[in-house]
Parts: structure tokens; C-alpha cells; sequence
């Protein structure tokens, strides 16, 4: 190791000096942004206040880096298509403990921090679940100390942006750059050639891969900090640059336009994030993104291990490649072009390599949402990769019939192309024949995965199965997302919980210290009021803070059923009309969340929820009883006010389809109460807040199979229940729709006559009869607190702590490596 100089550590004094951070800020507005402090906007007073933290975290990153190469630590390579990063202003601030040192600060300047927060578009690079995962995962491995590294791809627009017109979501593109990205720091020196097209040449055993059509991959990091250390990790996002500005061939003919397309075509792969509707589209642009970032890593990663190795040997003692699902395997085939055509590896022990250092996490069962892609294209796109697949799968199913005889039927299902009709490659099939560890996301999800789409692989080999639920991280959704509560348990627990989430289960103690359950309910309070401010502000909606809020908020998916909640709904409508006297819990139902674009009847089901809220709403019969309300463009910070003031949280998919829920954690973390089915993380949850505390309702994964099975017959249902026949025939004469009467009736189709594959009508009066009881627990405001209190103290094992502590332990072995302490 060559002698560094020294490092200057430029800020150590100054840190939480006032004085300091007011020449800091002011020094960046003139000096990096050459505005006069007199003019300066807010959005110029924002962004000099996020360079100015920056250093503060650039020294951290520095040192960390530092520590990790000196002591050669194992490195995790977290590999995703999706990064939800949400805002990093107010999580930057919390990490570096400056929140009231800035604020101060920035007053003494003439600026309030608090109208700076909302000003920071969102890094809303992810559709959902999958996206946010990773990014409270980076935040996890970070603050745990952990060497990860993130990788995925600088989408130009993120997840797109939701409009409600006339009730219909209509969607806009999210350019988030055009003010710039503080976070992020360009490395134009860190470059490399991805490749596509072209063909194959074999040369006595030795294959290249020729004539191929090239993109540059140019590297942006943005820093990941660690909470209540100094350890801070990376970012890396792709973004595509041509190989030349410009074609000349085509400029020279004259074709100036041409000659300037072909690098909008080369440019195109790192444009814009795919929308998720659950069955993948199949669209060539996504297999050339998936390709891009995982051709760009792999070099990358491989350069940087080959800086301190002279061969491969130790790899996978220093590296391990994480698969977050299936949409980065591609990684498997360019590892193994990268050993066997680059480094001349021979294939077995390039192949023992890869099956050491990858390991994969599937999100679904979904069947139709597993990805699979043509043969035909990837042979097209990517011949080297495809005749490395073909060759992984010639071995693998040699070894399968070594050990199990020649059973075709066995290779047939297990086998990594798909030989019905078109030919496609099953990416799952490949992550699981490459990975030495493969997990669900849930218990329930895992096992389920085992004994259905990958129940042949886990007869073969059971040891690489396992389970890590999902968690959330504490950091931003309590400490940030909810301020107010978070102060009270900072008086009553101390600071810890924010790094130790298990220090929650302390709360136990003060369910009956009548104080207590007074501040809990004024900070819930709060955070309604808070979101009622805002409701009334952009919506133009009054709500009563006093009122029930009964909040569902994810992707619209059938699977998710947010039409289960409408039919309650209208239910409770039509109860309200006819019992205008009872003696009604007043509730704010509550939706928020986008359909894919091309999901025709996921935008259905947002129309209907915005027909029923404007009918519901405007109807004087019901004045506060009910109010309905579908809130444009759910994002992490539009989540980061929804969830902290939600009393119930509505986590009603189907019993199997949903993998784990990461929102059911958060909301129940923030002290609320769920109704929700036997499904995904929920049967977890009601494991550790108890059954007392947590309203269950709705068939088990294994009745809804029996239904299934037996043949699933609505209509029954449907004329057997008059409360659920006037819902539906309500809806589908057009009670909400006296514009356009049909505009419901595939919707009644749907569930009636066709028989949905969710089975909505099958979990109705199960349903309904469970709303009914939150009414009632709701109705003794002590007692609800109570649960809702034991509701927060049984959410420690959900922090994305303990899970990515698992991930390390069980699956990665890896350990920290902090910098040293100044
Ligand atoms: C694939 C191909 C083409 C276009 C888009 C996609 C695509 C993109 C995103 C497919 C799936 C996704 C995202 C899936 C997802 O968010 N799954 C959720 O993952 C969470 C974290 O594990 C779970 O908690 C949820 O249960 C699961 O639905």
C-alpha cells in the first residue's frame, strides 16, 4: 500500500457549531451556485444547505472507503432495477445529528428550514415494494457497517407521475433532475462498454463474441449514510452515454439529424424506469436496461476486486452478488463470459465461483409474473449470454439425470427454457440453478414458494431455500416520518430504538400509565391533523381529525384488492342511508396509489374508488360518518404523512399472493391497528403484537387453494347475501356513474359472472363483519389505544436491521468494516 497523505478533517470542529454552519451554507450559495444571499430563492438556500451536509458526509465516505480496502473486507453487492430513495435532505440531516443546529442556522440567514423540506423532488426510482426494499436495506447494511454497495440504473424519470382527472389517473413523466441532484457525484472517468447484437465466433474452443453495437455506462454515486456512525456506504447508478456524440458516417452524407439519432437510440436504455403490472411486458428497451447495469457492475466490481488479487481464487471469500428477484440474472451469464472469455477460467471452476457469490431473493408466486424472455431475442440481443445459458443448462440437467435418472417429464419443468410454444428463457430458473442461497420474503411466502414454483428445485436442494422476512427502517419511518411520537419515546425509552428497534417491547410497561396513552393518542393526534391540513390544502376536502382513518395504500393490483375495501364501503353507504341515526364510528377511508398504465382494470378500480368518494362525499345525508378520499401520486414522502395517521391499516390481499407488505410494518410501527388476511408478513405481525391486536378475517392460503381446486362459485354468494348484492348491483347500475351506467359493469362481471382469480366475494362477509368490529374497538378510545401501543412494541423484528443482520449472518458472511474512530 502506497503512503497516503493524511487526511483533513475539515469540519471535525465546526460540526454542530452554528456560526460554522451558517459560513458553510452562505460560502456554497455564493461561491459554488453564484447567487447573492439578498435574491437567493428557497430552492437556492436548499440546495447550498445540501452541499454544505455533503461534506460533512463526503469526510465520513472518504474514511469508510478506506477502511474497507485496508482491511480487504468481503463486499455485498446489492444488484436491483429499483432504488426508491424517496428525499435525502431530512434523512442527511438526521444522520449527521444537525437537524437543530441548521434550523438555527438557517434562520439566523433569513430562511425556514421546514419550507425547505417539501421543495426536494423525490429519487422515486421504483415502482414499490421491491424499490423501497432496497433502499431501506442500503440504509441497514450503512448503519450496520456493513461493506454494501449498491448498483442499479439512473432512470432519467423515475416511476411516472399520477394526475386524477375526472377521476381517472392520467400519468406524467418525472423528470427529477432539471434543478440538478446535490446528492450525486458524476464520475465520468468511471466508464465502461456494454454490448449488444453482433455474433458469436468459435476459434478451437474459444469463443468471441464480434460486430457487437456498444453503450457506455457512466457511473454516478450518491452517498448512503449510516445512522449513528460514521460509516457510510455507495450508490453506483448507471447512466448511458453513446459511444461517439455523434455518427459521423451519417453526419458526413449530410444526414445531420441521423447522425444525432443513433445517440438518442444508444441513450435511451437509462430513460425511464418500467412501470410494474405484474406480467412483465417483454419489451426488448427492458432487457437491454437489465443487461446494461448488470454488463457495467460486473466489470466494475470485478476491476475493483482485481485491484488487490491476481486471480480469482478468493473471490468469493471478498464478494458476493445479491439478485434482487430476477431482473439483474443476467449477472450469472456476464460473471461467467467475464471468467471464461475474458480471464480464460476453464468452465467448472468459473462455474464453482459464480454458485459461491450469487445468491437471489424472489418477490412473487405470481405465476404470470415470473419473467421469462424469448429465446429468439436474447439470441439476438445477447449471443454470448444465450449459448452461456444454453451451456448452464445442458450441465444442469446432465447432473439431474445422474442423479435422478432420465426423467423427462422433471426436465421438462425444471429445465431453463420454456420448450411450450414460443421458447423463453425462466430467469428464476437460472438464479436458482446459479445461487447458492434463495429466499422468500416472508415465512409464509418462502414455504409457499418452496412447495409451488420452486418445489422441484427444493427437492434437489433443500439446503439453499430459506427465509428472511422483510423489515423497514426505523430511521425514516419513525424517527423522520413521525417526529412527534418519536419524541415521546425519546422521553421514555431513550434515544436507542432508532439503531436497537427490539428496545420498543419496553413500551409494554406503560400501556396502563393513563399519561402515557394521553401523549400517544395527542401525538397521533397530531399527525392527523397534520394530514388533514394537507387534504384540505390540495384537495380542497375537509376531514375530521376526530374521525377513524382507515388508510390502504400500495400499488392498485387485483391481488391487493382495494375493490374488497370499496364493496365495504359502499356497504357502509348504504347502511348509513338507511340507518342515518345509528350510531355511527365516523371514518375517513383513505386510498392512495398508482396502476400501471397499460393495467386496465387496476384504473378501473381508481375511477370507481374516486365515483364512490364524489357521490359519498357530496351526499348531505352522510356529513361526517364517512368520507372517502383517493390521495394523487403516493410516494415515500406523500407516505412519510400518510402512514403516521392512519388508525387502521387496511393489508387485505388474497391469503398467497402477497409475498410480505412492507407498508403493513410501517403503518403498525406508527400505531396502527390492521385488519387484515392470514397472508404474507401479517401473520407475523399478529405473531408479535398478539392476536387481541390485530383484526384477522378471510380465508388461509390453504382454503383459498381448496376453493380454487373445488371450482369458485360467486354467484352463490353474491345471491345469498343481500348486503353484498345491493353493493354490486349498485355499482353496476351506475349509483355512481349517472354520467355513464355501464361504466361499472365489468367490474360486477368480473366478480359475479366470471369468477376473479382473488376471490373477493368469497372474503366479503368476513369482511364486513370485521370492519364491524373495529368500530367497536374503536368506539373505547383507552382500549384501542392500548392495542395500538402494543402494536408498536411488537414491531421491533420488523426493522430492516434484523434482516439484513440475517442476510449477513446466514447468506453473505459478511461482517463490518467501520472506519476507525477519529
Ligand atoms: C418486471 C418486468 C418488466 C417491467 C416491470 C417488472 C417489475 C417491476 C417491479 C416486476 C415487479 C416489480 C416489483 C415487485 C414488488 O414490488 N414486489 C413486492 O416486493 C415487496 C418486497 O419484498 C413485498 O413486500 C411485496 O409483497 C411484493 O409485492
Amino acid at each position: 500500500m502506497p503512503n497516503r497523505p493524511l487526511f483533513e478533517h475539515q469540519y471535525d470542529h465546526p460540526l454542530r457549531d452554528v456560526e460554522a454552519l451558517k459560513r458553510a451554507i452562505a460560502t456554497k450559495l455564493i461561491y459554488t451556485q453564484a447567487k447573492d444571499p439578498v435574491t437567493a430563492r428557497p430552492e437556492d438556500w436548499l440546495r447550498a444547505t445540501c452541499l454544505a451536509l455533503r461534506d460533512h458526509l463526503v469526510e465520513r465516505w472518504v474514511k469508510t472507503r478506506r477502511a474497507q480496502e485496508d482491511q480487504d473486507a468481503k463486499r455485498i453487492y446489492y444488484m436491483s432495477m429499483e432504488f426508491l430513495i424517496g428525499r435525502t435532505f431530512t434523512n442527511a440531516l438526521l444522520a449527521l445529528d444537525l437537524m437543530d443546529p441548521v434550523r438555527q442556522a438557517l434562520a439566523e440567514l433569513g430562511v425556514q428550514l421546514d419550507e425547505l423540506f417539501e421543495l426536494e423532488p423525490d429519487a422515486a426510482l421504483g415502482n414499490g415494494g421491491l424499490g423501497r426494499l432496497a433502499a431501506c436495506f442500503l440504509d441497514s447494511m450503512a448503519t450496520l457497517a456493513l461493506p454494501g454497495f449498491g448498483y442499479g440504473i439512473r432512470y432519467d424519470y423515475g416511476i411516472f407521475r399520477q394526475r386524477i382527472v375526472d377521476g381517472e389517473q392520467v400519468e406524467t413523466p418525472d423528470y427529477w433532475l432539471t434543478h440538478g441532484n446535490p446528492w450525486e457525484f458524476h464520475r465520468p472517468e468511471v466508464c465502461y462498454r456494454v454490448r449488444y447484437g453482433g455474433h458469436i465466433e468459435e476459434h478451437g474452443g474459444e469463443i468471441r463474441w464480434l460486430g457487437t453495437e456498444d453503450v457506455l455506462a457512466t457511473a454516478y454515486d450518491t452517498i448512503i449514510p449510516g445512522y449513528a456512525t460514521e460509516a457510510t456506504n455507495t450508490l453506483r447508478l448507471w447512466s448511458a452515454k453513446a459511444t461517439e456524440e455523434i455518427d459521423l458516417g451519417a453526419f458526413n452524407r449530410g444526414n445531420y439529424f441521423g447522425a444525432v439519432e443513433s445517440k438518442n437510440h444508444s441513450e435511451n436504455v437509462s430513460r425511464v424506469l418500467y412501470p410494474d403490472d405484474s406480467t412483465p411486458s417483454g419489451r426488448e428497451l427492458r432487457l437491454r436496461q437489465e443487461y446494461f447495469f448488470v454488463s457495467a457492475s460486473l466489470q466494475d466490481l470485478v476491476k475493483r476486486f482485481l485491484r488487490s488479487h491476481d486471480d480469482f481464487d478468493r473471490l468469493p471469500d471478498k464478494v458476493c452478488i445479491h439478485l434482487n428477484d430476477t431482473h439483474p440474472v443476467l449477472a450469472i451469464p456476464e460473471l461467467m463470459r467475464i471468467l471464461v472469455d475474458e480471464h480464460g477460467l476453464n468452465w467448472d471452476h468459473a462455474w464453482r465461483l459464480c454458485q459461491r457469490v450469487f445468491s437471489y431473493t424472489n418477490h412473487t408466486l405470481m405465476y404470470e409474473a415470473l419473467e421469462t424472455w424469448p429465446v429468439e431475442m436474447l439470441g439476438r440481443l445477447l449471443p454470448r449470454h444465450l449459448r452461456l445459458i444454453f451451456d448452464i443448462n445442458a450441465n444442469f440437467l446432465n447432473a439431474l439425470t445422474a442423479r435422478e435418472g432420465h426423467q423427462p417429464e422433471l426436465m421438462r419443468r425444471m429445465s431453463l427454457v420454456d420448450e411450450h410454444g414460443e421458447r423463453r428463457v425462466r430467469m428464476a430458473h437460472l438464479a436458482v440453478v446459479a445461487s447458492h442461497s434463495i429466499n422468500g420474503v416472508s415465512v409464509l411466502h418462502s414455504r409457499l414458494m418452496r412447495e409451488s414454483i420452486f418445489a422441484d428445485f427444493a427437492r434437489l436442494w433443500p439446503e439453499r431455500f430459506n427465509n428472511k422476512t422483510n423489515g423497514v427502517t426505523p430511521r425514516r419511518w419513525l424517527a423522520q416520518a413521525n417526529p412527534d411520537l418519536s419524541a415521546l419515546l425519546d422521553r421514555r425509552l431513550g434515544t436507542g430504538w432508532r439503531t436497537d428497534l427490539d428496545a420498543l417491547e419496553a413500551l409494554r410497561e406503560y400501556v396502563d400509565d393513563s399519561e402515557f396513552r394521553q401523549a400517544f393518542r395527542e401525538a397521533k393526534r397530531r399527525n392527523k391533523e397534520r394530514l388533514a391540513g394537507w387534504v384540505e390544502r390540495r384537495l380542497g376536502l375537509r376531514i375530521d381529525p376526530a374521525a377513524l382513518f382507515d388508510v390502504h395504500v400500495k400499488r392498485i393490483h387485483e391481488y391487493k384488492r382495494q375493490l374488497l375495501n370499496v364493496l365495504h364501503l359502499v356497504t357502509r353507504y348504504q347502511a348509513i342511508l338507511a340507518e342515518p341515526d345509528a350510531d355511527w364510528v365516523p371514518r375517513v377511508a383513505i386510498f392512495s396509489g398508482k396502476a400501471a398504465s397499460a393495467y386496465h382494470f387496476a384504473k378501473l378500480v381508481i375511477k370507481l374508488i374516486n365515483d364512490v368518494a364524489a357521490t359519498v362525499n357530496a351526499d348531505p345525508r352522510v356529513g361526517d360518518r364517512l368520507k372517502v378520499v383517493f390521495i394523487p401520486n403516493y410516494s415515500v414522502s406523500l407516505a412519510e404523512i400518510i402512514l403516521p395517521a392512519a388508525d387502521l391499516s387496511e393489508q387485505i390481499s388474497t391469503a398467497g399472493t402477497e409475498a410480505s407488505g412492507t407498508s403493513n410494518m410501517k403503518l403498525a410501527l406508527n400505531g396502527a391497528l390492521t385488519i387484515g388476511t392470514l397472508d404474507g408478513a401479517n401473520i407475523e405481525i399478529r405473531e408479535r403484537v398478539g392476536e387481541d391486536n390485530i383484526i384477522i378475517f378471510g380465508k388461509t392460503a390453504a382454503e383459498v387453494a381448496e376453493i380454487r381446486a373445488a371450482g369458485y362459485r360467486p354467484r352463490r354468494i353474491y345471491a345469498a347475501d343481500p348486503a353484498l348484492k345491493n353493493a354490486l348491483d349498485a355499482i353496476r347500475d351506475g349509483a355512481f356513474s349517472p354520467d355513464a351506467p355501464g361504466r361499472f359493469q365489468q367490474i360486477y362481471d368480473t366478480l359475479v359472472s366470471w369468477g376473479d382469480h382473488y376471490l373477493l366475494l368469497a372474503d366479503y362477509a368476513s369482511y364486513v363483519e370485521a370492519q364491524r368490529r373495529a368500530d367497536a374497538l374503536y368506539r373505547d378510545e383507552e382500549d384501542w389505544t392500548r392495542r395500538t401501543i402494543l402494536n408498536v412494541a411488537g414491531m421491533g423484528a420488523f426493522s430492516s436491521d434484523r434482516t439484513i443482520r440475517e442476510y449477513a449472518e446466514t447468506i453473505w458472511h459478511a461482517t463490518p468494516a467501520p472506519p476507525a474512530a477519529p
